[in-house]
Formats: C-alpha cells, sequence, structure tokens
C-alpha cells in the first residue's frame, strides 16, 4: 500500500492552511449537550502529487452530522457548575474504518460486534473528577442503535451514554476520547478526542491580570501524529490478518 508522500507534501503545501480551530459550545452556565458520532469526510491540508485537495474519511463529534468535526467541538464549562453530555453512536452500520488486531483483548471475531458491523464506543473526559459510572470505562461502550431506541450492543459495565460532568475541580485544559474495550486506539485514531476547557474564578483573575492568554490567543490546538495512504486515508495496520474489513 502506498503512503502519502510526507516531504514532498511538507514542501509544496506547508504553512498554506488556516489553523483549524474546533468550534467552542459554552457550557459555562450549565446545560444539556447532545452529541453525536458520525463518519464524515475532511479536508485536512492534503494534497496528491498533481497539488488536487485530498479529503480525509474520519470519525468525529458533532451536534448533528452537518457540523461534525475532527478534533470534535470545544467544550467550555467553570468549576461546581454541572453540566449532562448526552453521547449518541451514530457511525454507519460497516464496521470500523480501520483495520482491527484480533489479538488484542476484546478483539476477538467471535464475540465483537465489529463482525456484524456494530461499532463500540464510549466516551472518557481525561482528568475529570466524576463518578465511575459517568467515567467513560473501557467496558461501559455501546454500538449503534439496533433500529429501536437504545443500541444494539452494551458493554458489561454499561450503566447510561448521558453523561453528568460535575466540575467539582479547579481550571484545567482537559479533553474527552474514546475509551472502547480493545480499539481505544483505532477509535481516537479515526478522530475521536476534542477539548474540554474548565474555567474558574481564579484562571479568569490571572486572565484580567494578562498573566494568561485570552481570546485571539486562548485555542484549542492539539499535534497528532497519523500517517495518510496516498489517496489521502488513515493509514494503521493491523498486526493480525483483517478480520473487519474496513470501507477503504
Ligand atoms: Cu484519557
Amino acid at each position: 500500500m502506498a503512503l502519502l508522500d510526507s516531504e514532498a507534501l511538507f514542501d509544496e503545501h506547508a504553512f498554506e492552511n488556516a489553523l483549524p480551530i474546533p468550534e467552542v459550545i459554552d457550557a459555562s452556565r450549565g446545560r444539556h449537550i447532545t452529541l453525536q458520532i458520525h463518519q464524515t469526510s475532511q479536508f485536512l491540508g492534503l494534497h496528491d502529487a498533481d497539488g488536487h485537495a485530498l479529503y480525509t474519511t474520519v470519525w468525529g463529534y458533532g451536534t448533528g452530522l452537518g457540523n461534525t468535526s475532527y478534533p470534535g467541538p470545544t467544550i467550555l464549562a467553570y468549576e461546581g457548575v454541572p453540566i449532562t453530555v448526552n453521547w449518541q453512536n451514530k457511525l454507519p452500520l460497516t464496521g470500523h474504518l480501520l483495520p482491527v488486531d484480533t489479538s488484542l483483548h476484546f478483539a476477538d471475531s467471535l464475540t465483537h460486534p465489529l463482525s456484524s458491523g456494530y461499532v463500540p464506543i464510549v466516551t472518557h473526559l481525561h482528568g475529570g473528577h466524576n463518578d465511575s459510572i459517568f467515567d467513560g470505562l473501557p467496558d461501559q461502550w455501546f454500538t449503534q442503535s439496533g433500529g429501536g431506541n437504545g443500541p444494539r450492543g452494551v458493554g458489561p459495565g454499561f450503566v447510561t451514554s448521558t453523561m453528568t460532568y460535575g466540575n467539582d475541580q479547579q481550571a484545567a485544559t482537559l479533553w474527552y476520547h474514546d475509551h472502547a474495550l480493545g480499539i481505544t486506539r483505532l477509535n481516537v485514531y479515526a478522530g475521536l478526542a476534542g477539548f474540554y476547557v474548565l474555567e474558574d474564578q481564579n484562571r479568569l483573575h490571572l486572565v484580567k491580570q494578562g498573566v494568561l492568554p485570552s481570546g485571539d490567543y486562548d485555542l484549542g490546538l492539539a499535534i497528532q501524529d497519523r500517517a495518510f495512504t496516498s489517496d489521502g486515508q488513515l493509514y494503521y495496520p493491523a498486526l493480525k490478518p483483517i478480520l473487519f474489513p474496513a470501507a477503504i
């Protein structure tokens, strides 16, 4: 499989695109948010050898399919003000975007819902001080709906897909990401991560004093490592043969 020539790409196209800044969902006064997980096609700044733009199939978060993005929207929260997020699995029923290494724990073809097209997801708020039922533990995963209201399949630890985040901790740059058992690395590689910025009075005071940056100088910036095939798709090989063919 041919990979994208990153050196040539850099020589030709470095620094020509505006910095992508995720949309901010302001939940600092507390609110209920619904975030859906969709598959979408996104321009990541890649071009083929002829200079044509390449679009990459990714997974992302959004309040609907139309505004799904990778990374997901930045959630802005405030200390002591709880919010709830209803996470919805709206991925296509075509199995995983990436080849799955079936030698890993839980990825075995006999037990894994991926073999019938269902993808387990569960969101963990990294660094969040939350009750364990809202923590997005690896076995709290749930798949897409099977046609009814609820998910087709759930992990043994599943309680709810609506999480309450208490925000009873001081200001920090937290982030949310997928955490499903056996396939966390693949779900995150496919795009499932976003910022969760927690404000508090102390931080805002430091902003006011000019100690911390604000406005245009305060934005979500993530540096990630990815490899791409020559047609601009995510590349992440599996050690074992591919049992759950990806769409690509
Ligand atoms: Cu984490």
